[in-house]
């Protein structure tokens, strides 16, 4: 590891003293006086898939300690028997809601103290794990959800799981602390002298996040990871992937030293050569990655500040192999395919929208209800959790079509292809208030109703039923990927949204700053001069984002820096 002038993070030291990351979670657990967790073990938990958070609706009476547990699922693909012991696990343990994830996975909210370890070793028994889903390290391994594409898709999640398995962590802290209740003795020598063969004693500067995607189309969104892998596909066969390194979109305002990036392609690699490729990009982040300031801690800085020649030599001489010069690939989509389709293998699929991902029973549509009761009657599809934050209904029988739609469509779920409008279908929130404890604003919240207005100002303007991809988060840290949507409002204050524009369908183009403020209830008239001038002024068939990013944003006095 190279020297280090600057003072370590404090999470650095944490870290190297419990190389483990058992800190002191299970003695906690097993006291019945606390409902919270102490500031290190709050470090520690992140490792093991939890964040303490406390509910930010009450803290002018009170302060309620809840957590928010997040699982691994690597390419996204659960089986409903799964499905069905998270729906039990969040009505015995949490808020009864399943949050689907802009990374694939599901999180549980509003679990108490008490009722942690229970939810874990539940999902354990279900085969789900939730080691690594945070902290510094990698995080949950994402794969294309769509089977409407391509046979090797089956490959690409092989390759995925692959991937996901080589950069986990070894410690046996987990498994003491959830599946048998144990404190590790730190004292102990093997404890003490803990080293994970991959991550060291002190585990990564920061998170770590790894992709997989199949042109052309770019669901998981592959330039924003921090490794992403762009599968090569010739006549059915998939010969390896074009790697992609450096991507990452989480900033802090008012600190230019922090930018959201998109990855930079530096060559392609065969399959057999994955695992090398993601440890040897692992470690690059894990010898050179600034541990003195986590706001620039990822990845991305240090391939944006040591150069591409630089970072493809490192990869090559720490994975024993050359880097082939990239294959040719074009992504031109990142959204879903709503309603049934037929896979390529025959089968069938259900791409079912979900609001900001949050899987609830609803009055007139009892979402949650639905999928369970299609879970229990139908074992053999799969559920898949969409990038996008929606759900897909996978490997379906011809001859179940209409069981499973009629399930649906009794608790008021739409199957149909035009599920919602088409802003509505499209865009993103992150969770924010009220358990977010970084929200600045509101967003899962504030969106759904946002965006009605938003299709109302676009029917006023002559915009009606046009797509335009519409993201929102409660800070700049960039959970719903608001630096690749065409608009994004990203939280600076309470009803204050910074504006960025111009990113595009395929996640390629990064979206700019446009506005430094505007208030929430200002939005409409805000925009309604720059909607009228791009339903005025496109060329034919000119996505939102393309015109915003040709025009508006090269007028300079327009935006603002970073
Ligand atoms: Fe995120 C932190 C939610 C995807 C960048 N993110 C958080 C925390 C844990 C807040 C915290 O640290 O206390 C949020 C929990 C909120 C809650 O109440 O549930 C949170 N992030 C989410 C999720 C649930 C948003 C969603 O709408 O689905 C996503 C969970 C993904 C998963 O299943 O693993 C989520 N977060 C992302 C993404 C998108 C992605 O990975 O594709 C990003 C931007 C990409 C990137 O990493 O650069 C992202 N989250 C961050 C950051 C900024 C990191 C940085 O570079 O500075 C933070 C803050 C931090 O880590 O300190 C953060
Ligand atoms: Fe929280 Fe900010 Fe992420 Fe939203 S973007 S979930 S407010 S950290």
């Amino acid at each position: 590891m190279e020297e280090s002038p600057v003072k370590l993070s404090r999470n650095e030291d944490l870290k190297s003293a419990t190389p483990t990351l058992a800190g002191t979670i299970a003695a906690s657990l097993a006291d019945p006086n606390s409902d919270c967790f102490s500031q290190d073990d709050y470090e520690f938990l992140k490792f093991h898939g939890v964040y303490q958070q406390d509910d930010r609706d009450l803290r002018k009476t009170a302060k309620k300690y809840i957590m928010m547990v997040r699982t691994c699922v690597p390419g996204g693909i659960l089986t409903p028997a799964q499905w069905i012991a998270f729906d039990n696990l969040s009505g015995q343990y949490g808020n009864n809601t399943l949050r689907i994830t802009t990374r694939q996975t599901i999180q549980f909210h509003g679990i108490l103290k008490a009722n942690v370890r229970a939810l874990i070793k539940g999902l354990n028994e279900s085969l789900v794990s939730t080691i690594a889903a945070c902290g510094d390290i990698k995080r949950n391994v994402m794969a294309p959800p769509t089977p409407a594409y391509t046979l090797t898709r089956a490959n690409v999640i092989e390759d995925c799981r692959r991937v996901q398995e080589a950069l986990s962590p070894r410690t046996r802290a987990y498994h003491a602390i959830w599946i048998d209740g144990v404190q590790l003795n730190p004292d102990d020598p093997e404890n003490k002298n803990f080293v994970d063969p991959l991550y060291g004693k002190n585990y990564l500067p920061r998170k770590f996040k790894v992709a997989f995607a199949i042109p052309p189309v770019n669901d998981i969104d592959v330039l924003s990871n921090c490794l992403g892998f762009i599968a090569i596909v010739d006549d059915g066969e998939l010969l390896g992937y074009n790697v992609a390194v450096g991507g990452g979109l989480g900033r802090s305002h008012g600190n230019n030293q922090t930018y959201p990036r998109l990855a930079d392609v530096l060559g392609f690699v065969n399959r057999d050569q994955l695992e090398d490729v993601a440890r040897a990009v692992l470690t690059i982040h894990r010898d050179f990655g600034d541990r003195s300031d986590r706001k620039h801690a990822r990845l991305k800085y240090i391939i944006a500040e040591r150069g591409m020649d630089w970072t493809r030599a490192e990869i090559e001489k720490r994975a024993g192999l050359k880097l082939e010069p990239p294959k040719p690939y074009i992504f031109t989509t990142s959204g879903d395919l709503y309603g049934w389709r037929q896979a390529v293998d025959g089968k069938w699929f259900l791409t079912i929208f979900v609001e900001t991902g949050r899987v609830k029973d609803v009055e007139g549509r009892r979402l949650k209800t639905a999928l369970r009761q299609v879970a229990e009657r139908f074992s053999q599809i799969e559920f898949r959790l969409s990038p996008n934050q929606n759900l897909i209904l996978a490997n379906i029988a011809e001859e179940d079509r209409d069981a499973i739609d009629e399930v649906l469509t009794e608790h008021g779920v739409n199957t149909a292809r035009r599920q919602a409008g088409a802003i509505r279908a499209a865009a993103m929130a992150c969770p924010a208030l009220p358990t977010c404890g970084l929200a600045l604003a509101e967003s899962e919240r504030m969106l759904p109703g946002l965006v009605t207005r938003i299709e109302k100002l676009c029917e006023e303007v002559g915009l009606a039923g046009e797509e335009i991809i519409i993201r929102s988060t409660g800070c700049p840290n960039g959970c719903a990927r608001p630096y690749t949507a065409e608009i994004a409002f990203v939280g600076k204050a309470p009803g204050r949204y910074q504006v960025w524009l111009g990113g595009n369908l395929a996640g390629t183009r990064l979206a700019r700053p446009w506005k430094e403020m505007v208030k929430e209830t200002e939005i409409e008239s805000e925009l309604r001069p720059v909607l009228t001038r791009y339903e005025r002024e496109r060329f034919n068939r000119e996505t939102f984002g393309d015109w915003a990013a040709r025009v508006l944003l090269c007028e300079t006095a327009s935006g603002f820096s970073i």
